[in-house]
């Protein structure tokens, strides 16, 4: 019987013992309990334990290989790196992160809450389902998450302990390849396109050196610019929803990097549900989703300021206009990043369910050129992107051109 006192990748049998040995109390000695595994991401495993009296928890455990590609291997210790900003966040945003119970530097997992009444909001959104609280919980999460550890608020000694125990090299790698190089010319051949999208991507990505210009002074942005602890893949995979409730989890790609790469994130991938909504003819979730990313930005903003202002420490940020200096440059990251988001997510390996399932070859391919469409004027015309409506405008005029 293992003691998980030395480190390998349990199995879905192994489950139940891990939790007895490691929180004997949860279940209590008597319980029968069955592990299920319910993992859904690229990277790591899941498993649902319950004992058929309503108790339930999760354990996520990091393997060495990666689940998208074998090939792939990355530290496990992202679990510990996940594990200490989920409780890092908790203390930020409250609850709408789940709760971390314990975790596991040896076995590289962690122990959490049970979220099994919420849907993955990727999934929730392709069902077309739509949810009012969300603009306003995920611009909260992100002003007070992602602001309270800048410089403007935190103290300059304490963030920069904070941005070297949260160096993230090996999975800052993996988006500053695939996000960042790959997308503008496939050069690890590892690019999904389909053959009926080829020429365009070669026209409007591959060969459009102006685009890899703006793509190359966004990528050492990514890694030089340390501005906040960020979550760092802050899609609609990273997010549960339930009626009025949003929990954000997965962080395990966080670092310290630009603010408008989450923001950004959250834009694109709510642009993509848009597509499948348009994909199905669906106009009122569309409008829905419209609105929704709109919110986003303006609250996103106007909570920002007020943030700002009430607790700015660091004297020059207190300079009439900085605020609104600072939140204007992150709108434009914003922007760009929503763009990079687009098109990675188009043509590169890790794509995303709203656009793969869409049915028929014609629809697809037209939600594909709305991405890109929408991406590029992201990307090229970052600067000119100041409110909520402006990222509408991007999203209606590429759909009108295609
Ligand atoms: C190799 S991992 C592929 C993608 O999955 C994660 O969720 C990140 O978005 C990453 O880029
Ligand atoms: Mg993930």
């Amino acid at each position: 019987m293992p003691n998980f006192e030395t480190y390998f990748l349990m199995k879905e049998s192994d489950i139940p013992l891990y939790i007895k040995t490691k929180m004997p109390e949860f279940f209590g000695s008597a319980a029968k309990v069955t592990a299920k595994e319910i993992g859904d991401g690229n990277l790591n495993y899941v498993y649902r334990l319950a004992d058929g009296t309503g108790k339930s928890i999760i354990v996520k455990q990091a393997g060495v290989a990666l689940r998208i590609s074998e090939k792939m291997k990355i530290s496990t210790d992202r679990n510990r790196i996940e594990s200490e900003i989920l409780l890092l966040q908790a203390k930020y945003a409250g609850n709408l992160v789940p709760k971390i119970y314990q975790y596991d530097t040896v076995m590289c997992a962690c122990i959490m809450e049970d979220l099994s009444d919420y849907q993955l909001m990727r999934y929730a959104l392709m069902e077309h389902k739509t949810f009012p609280r969300f603009a306003d919980d995920i611009s909260t999460f992100m002003v007070n998450t992602l602001l309270s550890t800048t410089d403007i608020i935190m103290e300059h000694k304490q963030k920069k302990e904070l941005v070297k125990s949260f160096i993230n090299p090996q999975l800052c790698e993996i988006t500053e390849d695939l996000v960042y190089t790959e997308p503008y010319n496939d050069c690890n051949k590892r690019n999904i396109v389909n053959a009926d999208l080829l020429g365009f991507v070669k026209k409007e990505l591959y060969n459009d050196t102006a685009l890899h210009l703006e793509a190359a002074k966004l990528k050492f942005d990514f890694m030089n610019n340390a501005q906040a602890l960020l979550h760092g893949d802050l899609h609609t995979g990273s997010i549960f929803v339930k009626g009025d409730s949003t929990k954000i989890f997965d962080p395990e790609f966080a670092f310290f990097g630009p603010i408008g790469y989450d923001a950004g994130n959250v834009i694109a991938n709510l642009f993509f549900a848009w597509n499948n909504g348009n994909a199905g003819g669906d106009n009122k979730f569309c409008e829905w989703v419209l609105k929704t990313a709109c919110d986003v930005i303006d609250m996103f903003k106007e909570k920002s300021l007020r943030f700002i202002k009430t607790n700015a420490t660091d004297v020059m940020a207190k300079t009439s206009g900085f605020a609104e200096y600072y939140i204007d440059a992150i709108i434009a990251d914003t922007a760009a990043c929503c763009g990079v988001e687009l098109i990675r997510r188009t043509v590169g390996m890790a794509q995303v369910k709203d656009i793969t399932t869409i049915p028929g070859k014609e629809k697809r391919l037209r939600a594909e050129k709305i991405n890109i469409l929408c991406a590029k004027n992201c990307i090229l015309n970052r600067t000119k992107f100041k409110t909520g409506g402006d990222f509408i405008s991007a999203l209606k005029t590429a759909a009108s051109q295609v």
